[in-house]
């Protein structure tokens, strides 16, 4: 316990984790929160933790924010059970209150911790090349959409406001333009470019919400493949993580962000661009999964918009790594100071190869649409 950055005495006994601590890691897969497993023996048995620090800077309300994630997964363990799921049990997160009843500790330091049970013979995938995977991946966040389907979307708290609003997105980009606060702004002038050479786009989906065209479902809206729980026997996506930002939203964001990271046939942060680039047989994979489980609650519009969705994520997600850039990176976690630089640089070369692939993508997604 010694060596923990934090005063995780004090964490464990708010939260009641009891029995002889072990050991811990940190989990370096988020960019946003900073998330740890803690190993306790308890009666000669294992007995593990998840503990993540929330950030405070991304989620300003905590409160709302566990409020929020403690009903969905409810609602989605109540599901599970009726239907019989055989993981059920295992199939969402199971998060535990404080002594004072809440799902969240803030320290002296004003630190915000949240802690969940461990969910055991499960892995995670940060790049793929087994197509296999990628359809299951689909299959599992098209039935986290419909598990949700019949949660009331009203109740719930925009955790981040206009979070994906792209729109909204490019204006943050000008904003940091005009701010230049770390002074990088010179050394960007092409991506800029890029950026601003597509804002007509951006419009795109929120007129379409806005003119009542798409209809606003409960979302995940950050739907990387490393945020799905594969079962290691079955390899099937069995629990969906990274709750934070379940709103209101579109399916469009849900399937455009998977596809985003998870048919770029390189890493998020690759230095090397040649090595970017829209896999279609991983687009296919994915189509054909997510619409195995989704395609009967979705309306023809929102089917043929997904190539959209998938273009917009790219997009919207260079300009966020962008302007955090020309900010200082004061939002992504980097682990050097060009980070938020080359994974802009990704996004936008996948943009442009989804570009090129364009035809191939509304073709597969016709196919698996009827
Ligand atoms: C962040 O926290 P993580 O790594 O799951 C971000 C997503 C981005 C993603 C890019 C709350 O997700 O929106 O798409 O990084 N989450 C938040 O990798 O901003
Ligand atoms: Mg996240």
């Amino acid at each position: 316990m010694s060596n923990f950055p934090f005063d995780l005495k004090k964490i464990c006994n708010m939260f009641s984790l009891n029995g002889t601590f072990t050991e811990y890691d940190k989990i370096n897969n988020g960019h946003v929160n900073s998330t740890f497993t803690l190993t306790f023996e308890e009666d000669g048995e294992i007995v593990k933790y998840v503990l993540q620090m929330i950030n405070t800077e991304a989620f300003k309300n905590p409160e709302g924010l566990m409020n929020n994630i403690v009903a969905v997964t409810n609602h989605i363990r109540k599901k599970n059970e009726e239907l019989n799921i055989p993981w059920a049990d295992r199939g969402t997160l199971t998060f535990l209150p404080c002594k004072d009843g809440k799902y969240f500790y803030i320290d002296e330091k004003n630190n915000c911790w949240r802690v969940y049970r461990f969910i055991d013979d499960v892995f995670t995938y940060n790049v793929i090349d087994d197509e296999q995977v990628f359809l299951n991946a689909g299959i599992a966040f098209g039935d986290f959409q419909n598990l949700l389907s019949d949660f009331d979307g009203s109740t719930l708290y925009e955790t981040i406001e206009k979070f994906h609003n792209t729109a909204s997105r490019v204006e943050n980009l000008k904003n940091a333009i005009l701010e230049n606060r770390a002074g990088r702004l010179d050394s960007v002038k092409d991506e800029i470019e890029f950026a601003l050479s597509h804002e007509e786009e951006a419009h795109v989906l929120v007129d379409l919400i806005d003119e009542g065209k798409l209809p606003l479902r409960v979302t995940h809206n950050d739907t990387k493949l490393n945020n799905i729980l594969f079962d290691k026997d079955s390899n099937k996506g069995i629990c969906i993580i990274d709750l934070d930002t379940v709103m209101p939203g579109l399916s469009l964001y849900d399937f455009g962000d998977s596809i985003r990271f998870g048919a770029n046939t390189a890493s998020e942060d690759e230095k090397d661009l040649s090595k970017v680039s829209l896999s279609l047989s991983l687009y296919e994979a994915y189509v054909k999964g997510y619409l195995s489980s989704a395609k009967d609650a979705l309306t023809d519009l929102e089917k043929e918009l997904l190539p959209m969705g998938a273009k917009m994520m790219t997009y919207e997600c260079g300009i966020r790594f962008l302007t955090d850039y020309l900010n200082g990176d004061i939002y992504f976690h980097t682990d050097y100071p060009e980070h938020n630089l080359d994974r802009c640089h990704t996004q936008f070369e996948l943009v442009k190869d989804i570009e090129r692939k364009w035809t191939e993508m509304q073709e597969i997604t016709k196919k698996y649409s009827l």
